[in-house]
């Protein structure tokens, strides 16, 4: 842990919170921002009272799930598991020619039917065999420092609920669906699992405007990241492998806007990250995993995190 030690040791006055130096120190049930406790207006759930106490539900077991216990089984529905297998039905005729080649290996792993919707307890031990992540059951969108906390310590906070059923192709926030399809495969990847654990640990004891630039590399690598192969531009990023209209978006731009590709360099000013109002408008293009590592371990070292 030498490297929480320094990030401790370092300007104790830019700190916003106690830096933690395991798991146990960070809550997954205190910082939750977004539609966490209540639907904005333009969530697609927001009249559906059975969706919110659904959700409510599903958040609640997860606030109460404490690290080192398995993760509760949810029994889904018919009506999620349509959602899930049409999800799933969609993406795959786009894996083979738009997913990266290391995402198509991972995926394989887990065997995903669409009739089945997968457990997190199942997902996490597959994780934990083959690179020693863990995932951990999370009510919604977490506090940023939180969430990248957590990736140091190689804990990925997964929502457990699944978007709502009137438009199963749009999520305004991750569910589970984009946990399952977009994160999970990539962190069976040894490499991966490294460049998501580095950026974590460029995290620790950061200060508001290092976690905002953080969130913006864990955006565009984790989320919307694609990396050259042989035979063209592949998808790595979660945000990207788990929606159908952007993976489409990013190789043929047919939409009218043909997005633009750009080397990583996590020194410099990121562009504005697109939550909501279509699609990127620019992805970074990374050589390889291990490039993508390495140069965010320089950025890391910078910070003098470790
Ligand atoms: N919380 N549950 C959850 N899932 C995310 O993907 C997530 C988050 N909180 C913050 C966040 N992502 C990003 O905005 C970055 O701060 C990492
Ligand atoms: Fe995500």
């Amino acid at each position: 842990y030498r490297f929480i030690l320094a990030a401790q040791l370092a300007e104790p006055s830019k700190q916003v919170r106690k830096i933690p130096r395991s798991i146990h120190d960070i809550s997954n049930g205190d910082h939750i921002l977004g539609f966490g406790a209540e639907l904005a207006e333009d969530h697609p759930g927001y009249h559906d009272e059975e969706y919110k106490k659904r959700r409510s539900y599903i958040g609640d077991l997860a606030k109460l799930h404490k690290i080192g216990e398995p993760i509760p089984c949810l029994e889904y529905t018919d009506e999620e598991i349509k959602i899930w297998g049409d999800i799933l039905e969609k993406l795959t005729q786009l894996y083979p020619t738009h997913a990266c080649k290391r995402y198509l290996d991972t995926f394989q792993l887990f065997n995903f039917v669409p009739d089945r919707l997968p457990q997190l307890q199942e997902l996490s031990e597959v994780l934990m065999m083959r690179t020693g992540w863990q995932i951990r059951p999370v009510a919604g969108l977490l506090h940023p420092t939180d969430f990248l906390n957590a990736l140091a310590f190689r804990t990925f906070h997964s929502t457990q609920y699944i978007r709502h059923g009137s438009n199963p192709m749009y999520t305004p926030e991750p569910d589970v669906c984009h946990e399952i399809l977009g994160h999970i495969p990539l962190l069976a990847d040894p490499e991966f699992a490294n460049v998501a654990q580095v950026i974590g640990m460029a995290s620790l004891g950061a200060s508001k405007e290092e976690i905002w630039h953080l969130t913006k590399l864990y955006w565009y690598t984790v989320e919307f990241g694609t990396v050259k192969e042989r035979d063209g531009v592949k998808a790595f990023g979660a945000g990207l492998l788990s929606s159908f209209g952007e993976l489409e978006h990013m190789l043929s731009g047919e939409d009218g806007y043909m997005p633009i590709f750009e080397d990583l360099d996590p020194f410099k000013k990121l562009p504005k990250m697109n939550y909501k109002d279509g699609f990127q408008k620019k992805y970074f293009l990374c050589e390889s995993f291990s490039d993508v590592a390495s140069k965010l371990t320089a950025y890391a070292r910078s910070l003098q995190r470790f």
